[in-house]
């Protein structure tokens, strides 16, 4: 394997507020190591294309954030990353896997809901639906460059269906069908996390795990794109108490709020204009139905 240039034993390529980007930072911040920043994507505007020069395709051949790279090694996909971090510093920070085998399956199965994973379809989990209820954001930001120039930027993304995605989102919304099935998904999972929370513990299986680094950035996510009504409903008593809870956590503050950016959040301003998401009723129907 191609080792890559690196000076610091953890480094990471990442965008500010990317959720995969948001995630490692999480956990590298719960797991108390050092890291090098290297942001990746943002020169002037969102989704420059940095990702796909022929520098970071060495790095990330998928065109990616984020990428860890260990001691050289470059490694993908965030909850690889994560759990990886947990194996190579199992005695630093918080431990981000459970012991117990049955807790260990119920975890992999919450990673599976919460990944965002370019092998599944958009729609079929909570991570591949977040992204389709941020689209308006990033079509924002698309929009933010020269059309004719963004179309020939992403001829480069090594991906076919992100290459096409991005480029089509620069002519038109999300298709009402896969915006329809998104929103169903993110309120079943909704659902599923309240009923799966009722126990006493503090977080999803009890004690703090990976999955839960995964909630913090969707649920912050779900904020962003003025959702964030969901997360203190009544009738969603304990996702209302978790999400208190997470926010707590200092690692929060330090991995994804001090990540703020500004493009991103005039971006957030622009589309929302303070305003609730008019998919809140909808999920809400979902979520408590
Ligand atoms: N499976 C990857 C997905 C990473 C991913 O989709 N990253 C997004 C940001 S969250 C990205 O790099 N988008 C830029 C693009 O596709 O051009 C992971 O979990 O890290």
């Amino acid at each position: 394997m191609t080792k890559i240039a690196h000076e610091a034993e953890c480094e990471l390529y990442h965008y500010h507020e990317s959720l995969c980007s948001q995630m490692v930072r999480l956990a590298l911040e719960e797991k108390g190591i050092q890291w090098k920043s290297h942001p990746v994507m943002l020169n002037d505007v969102v989704l420059d294309g940095e990702n796909f020069t022929a520098d970071y395709l060495q790095i990330n051949p998928k065109g990616f954030v984020p990428t860890l790279i260990h001691s050289g090694k470059p490694i993908y996909d965030s909850w690889v990353i994560i759990d990886y971090l947990d194996r190579v510093a199992p005695q630093s920070g918080v431990s981000l896997t459970p012991k117990q085998a049955d807790k260990l399956k119920l975890m992999q199965g919450w990673i599976q809901q919460a990944s965002l994973d370019e092998a599944k379809f958009f729609g079929v989990s909570l991570g591949t639906s977040i992204p389709i209820l941020s689209a308006p954001v990033i079509r924002y930001c698309i929009k933010q460059q020269p059309f004719f120039a963004f179309w020939w930027k992403y001829r480069k993304h090594p991906v076919f269906e992100r290459r096409w995605g991005a480029r089509l989102v620069t002519l038109m919304p999300v298709p009402g069908p896969l915006s329809h099935k998104s929103v169903n998904t993110v309120g079943r999972a909704l659902k599923n996390i309240e009923s799966a929370l009722n126990h006493d513990g503090d977080y999803l299986l009890g004690e703090f795990c990976q999955a839960d680094i995964m909630m913090m950035a969707h649920f912050h996510r779900l904020e962003d794109v003025a959702l964030g009504r969901i997360l203190e409903d009544d009738k969603l008593p304990h996702i209302a108490g978790y999400w208190q809870r997470l926010q707590q956590r200092p690692s929060y503050k330090v991995a994804v709020t001090d990540w703020h950016e500004k493009h991103w959040r005039q971006a957030l301003e622009a589309v929302f204009k303070g305003k609730t998401s008019p998919a809140l009723d909808k999920i809400r129907k979902v979520a408590i139905g």
